[in-house]
């Protein structure tokens, strides 16, 4: 399970370090290469970066002093000091020692790029730590401060940094998940456009200019999203909750969420909501005027369970091509297997009125209302039950219901915070890092509150988290 991600985010936790030592050259290079394994332990590039047997310069040794005394002579610690940097940056694509690597590649690798017996290897997890650091482990420290970093939005006091060195393991474990606890409570994780709010930002689309039209205003979307990923909330209730959240107004802290029964600009019927599926801003953005809702469809089927019909994720493999209820071609079209999958995702959307009167409510006769108001008489005919993740949903109360109860669904939640926090997609040709993100929302999945809190905890204990 040890892996080597530390190349970029151990090197921007040592960055600041400034030798005093002459010459200058071994500590400006390690500032233009902070992230270069030579680097990693002290600093200062070793001497056999530029030199045989100092003061003989090896092959880049060479370039770089040409690349110099190009700009400048002498060639003493002021030049090395302004043009250093630059001339390193020219000499990237070029391959001084002519052993078939670029000096750029030999630099972030490890070997040395002025001998041609020093090649790029894959590299080793190390057995001693670099610096004050555990590479390719779980490490206390390094966690401590990513904590700090990404859910309170700075980092610790200098003071509280010393006083975690001065803990156990233990302890120190115990201080990570009390840090993670507070910073949960911060403005910059859970206030409006705080970190949570922003993870909404895709699926909510918000677009000022018609924000409010009708009553439909998304402040209430974010406060469901926000409500529901936050303090123990069962998230399922994103997709699942029949009331609303209003949040306190902008410009005021700290930010407070309240669930309410009801609230003003939300005229759905009680048994007919399902969370953030249902409220008016969707209705008004994503179904407006269409007689079969496919955007607002597709859309949720993105947003809540990260498939994507357009790049041709989650397709139903039993899909058969669907009746051309509305005349828009279904099985014309490029994409017949899209529509095989997309048109029974569609049908639950079909009784929630957008633009048409009355709006943003359940409406049993809404579709044979359209036949006769487009002369689409087949419109009539279009089913409520669908189909969703291969299961038949009489409605969409029960889409919403299997989607948030599926695996696709937790998944989905793990991501934006994977994205957010270790920092890429869980990619499969990663398997430790990917088994660390399948954990992780296996544990949402478990957990019988379905907690994003809990979840949090669980990830910041794995490696993909926590190894420098
Ligand atoms: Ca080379
Ligand atoms: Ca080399």
């Amino acid at each position: 399970m040890r892996r080597l991600a530390w190349l970029s985010g151990l090197g921007a936790l040592l960055l600041g370090h400034v030798a005093e030592a002459r010459p200058v050259a071994p500590a400006l290079f390690c500032d233009a290469y902070p992230d270069a394994p030579m680097c990693l332990a002290s600093g200062e590039a070793p001497c056999a970066t530029c030199h045989t047997e100092a003061p003989a310069l090896d092959a880049f040794g060479q370039a770089i002093e040409a690349g110099l005394s190009a700009k400048v002579t002498p060639i003493d610690d002021a030049a090395f000091q302004a043009h250093l940097a630059t001339v390193l940056a020219e000499l990237e694509a070029q391959d001084a020692d002519a052993d078939g690597y670029s000096n750029a590649d030999e630099i972030a690798s490890g070997s040395y790029p002025g001998d041609a017996t020093s090649l790029p290897v894959a590299p080793v997890c190390p057995d001693e730590p670099i610096g004050p650091y555990h590479v390719c482990e779980w490490d206390s420290r390094f966690t401590y401060l990513r904590v700090w970093q990404d859910f309170c939005g700075h980092r610790p006091a200098y003071e509280d940094v010393l006083a975690f060195e001065a803990l156990t393991e233990d302890e120190r474990r115990q201080a990570i998940h009390e840090s993670l606890d507070a910073c949960l409570q911060t403005e910059f994780w859970r206030g409006r456009d705080g970190a949570v709010w922003q993870l909404a930002h895709r699926k909510i689309r918000p677009v000022l200019a018609i924000k409010g039209i009708l009553g439909a205003d998304y402040d209430v979307d974010y406060a469901m999203f926000a409500w529901a990923h936050l303090d123990g909330h069962d998230v399922r209730e994103v997709l699942t909750a029949k009331s609303y959240v209003v949040v306190s107004p902008a410009g005021t802290t700290p930010t407070v969420y309240a669930q309410q029964a009801d609230v003003s600009g939300q005229p759905m019927q009680n048994t007919y909501r399902a969370g953030a599926l249902t409220t008016s801003w969707v209705l008004l953005f994503n179904t407006m005027f269409t007689a079969m809702p496919r955007t607002a469809a597709a859309q949720a089927y993105r947003s809540y369970l990260n498939l994507d019909i357009a790049k041709l994720e989650g397709l139903d493999p039993n899909g058969t091509t669907p009746v051309d209820y509305d005349g828009s071609g279904v099985a014309a079209e490029g994409c017949a297997t899209c529509h095989a999958t997309l048109d029974p995702l569609t049908y639950p959307f079909t009784r929630y009125n957008g633009l048409q009167n009355p709006n943003f409510i359940y409406d049993p006769s809404r579709m044979s209302e359209l036949a006769g108001e487009l002369g689409k008489p087949l419109l009539a005919a279009v089913p409520e039950t669908g189909k969703l993740l291969g299961q038949e949903v009489t409605g969409l109360v029960e889409w919403a219901e299997v989607a948030a109860n599926s695996d696709d669904f937790y998944r989905a939640v793990v991501e934006d915070y994977w994205k957010l926090l270790v920092g890429a997609e869980p990619s499969v040709d990663q398997a430790d890092i990917h088994a660390d993100y399948d954990a992780v929302w296996q544990s949402l999945k478990a957990d019988p509150g379905h907690s994003v809190f809990a979840m949090l905890h669980v990830l910041v204990d794995t490696e993909a988290y926590g190894a420098p």
